[in-house]
């Protein structure tokens, strides 16, 4: 009895607070919210309400169902269909490899290049027993030691994303390019995207509620400006940010340069993302900063796609990184060239070298080379704790090669040819 009139008195506290709050608050988003940028039916009040009345917004956040999901966010609303890709995911329009990723097409309107994205809960898994992609390119003679590492591997996450997947398509356009990206929101929560390292006009940052009023669930939205610059830079939710990009809110955004400073053969794009998962679960854990699975676009080793090139051909990587954490990124057989940052090309006079890129967070890093080295060679993150899988969920011994990590295959233009150096006389130029 006691208990119930405490409680009871907390809840009569907590509506006057939110009452007062919205009293309080109304007038400043009024200042914000500027008409001329608005494309919402929504009225700018029905924001706060949307947030306070949580028992409105959130139906689905009842006591049973968080018993049942064992979630302490919504991941999905009840109730709410998710739509499948739109028509053009997956359609390749240009020249960008995400491996494991779809691409995104475009439609034509007038000179307007037209990209759609959802934001949408979607199951994903992020490695499982079924297949290896590595395991094809690994010699039969040495597989015999190899069979001793293998330890079970699955992972199935429910995380949020664009268009079915996480990482979001790879929206590709070019310098001068006018785009219009067309954004649903399927999530149970209010969402924007934010246009990262890209120059554009304040009201198309995506900066939910700074520059805009946030997609509400249900709603479309539209962004459209011209892009002046290039380079690899990236998309993500622009709205309650610490949660929308961990649950999977982020792709990439490559902008080709009239013209590259080398004619480029296979163009690749890898998307560093790191999640916290409970042991035996399928939520991830937000809150905490102890990561425990590691991915490149979306995977984890050894369901991570090899990339895949013929010796002789010219490679670009781009590395793009919207996560808390750094990740240097190493490739065994070869010395690259940096290349390029979101900000765009380096001039080659500023260009250095190395076999490993830090990317650290809220960047993207372009590293480029000749393929001249045939064979099958390890790319991977070099922090050690970031190329093993599920660090909580199996006692160490054998930890095999999952997390950040993959294999770059070069195929050989001759077998048997002996193995010569680009130094040495005679060497493939
Ligand atoms: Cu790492």
């Amino acid at each position: 009895m006691h208990t119930k009139k405490i409680f009871l008195a907390l809840l009569a506290s907590i509506s006057h607070a939110h009452a007062l709050l919205r009293t309080q608050r109304k007038p400043d988003f009024d200042t914000v919210f500027n008409a001329k940028t608005a494309q919402s039916t929504m009225p700018p009040e029905n924001v706060h309400s949307f947030w306070l009345d949580s028992k409105k917004a959130f139906p689905a956040a009842t006591k049973k169902t968080l018993k049942k999901d064992n979630a302490i966010i919504p991941w999905k609303k009840r109730g709410v269909a998710i739509s499948p890709a739109p028509a053009l995911t997956g359609k390749q329009m240009g020249r960008i490899q995400t491996p494991g990723v779809p691409p995104l097409g475009y439609e034509m309107d007038g000179n307007v290049k037209v990209f759609r994205l959802i934001a949408q809960p979607i199951e994903h898994l992020i490695v499982d027993e079924s297949y290896s992609l590595v395991e094809p390119l690994i010699p039969p003679q040495n597989k015999v030691v190899h069979k001793m590492h293998h330890t079970p591997r699955y992972q199935k996450i429910k995380c949020w994303g664009y268009n079915g997947s996480t990482p979001g398509p790879t929206i590709e356009a070019n310098e001068g390019d006018r785009v219009r990206i067309i954004v649903k929101n399927e999530l149970p929560e209010p969402t924007s995207v934010h246009w990262h390292g890209i120059e554009l006009p304040n009201d198309q940052d995506g900066a939910a509620p700074e520059t805009q009023h946030s997609i509400m669930p249900g709603e479309e939205y539209t962004y459209e400006f011209t892009l002046y610059q290039s380079g690899t830079v990236m998309y993500h939710s622009g709205y309650n940010v610490m949660r929308q990009d961990h649950m999977g809110l982020t792709g990439a955004f490559v902008i080709h340069p009239k013209k590259y400073q080398t004619p480029i053969d296979k163009d690749f794009v890898i998307t560093l993302q790191q999640w916290a998962i409970p042991p035996g679960s399928e939520y991830l854990n937000l809150i905490t900063m102890d990561f425990n699975w590691f991915t490149f676009n979306g995977k984890a080793a050894p369901n991570i796609p090899t990339l895949t090139v013929n010796q002789g051909e010219r490679v670009r990587i781009r590395f793009t990184n919207i996560i808390m954490d750094s990740h240097p990124i190493h490739l065994h057989g070869y010395i690259w060239n940096n290349v390029g940052t979101e900000g765009g090309p380096i001039p080659p006079s500023a260009q250095t070298k190395g076999s490993t890129i830090l990317v650290p967070s809220g960047t993207t890093r372009d590293v480029e080379f000749t393929a001249w080295n045939p064979g099958v060679w390890r790319m991977h993150c070099h922090k050690l704790h970031h190329v093993v899988n599920a660090h909580a969920q199996v006692p160490m011994g054998y930890m095999e090669h999952g997390g950040m990590f993959t294999l770059l295959h070069v195929i050989p233009k001759k077998e048997l040819e002996p193995w010569k150096h680009p130094n040495q006389k005679g060497a493939l130029s």
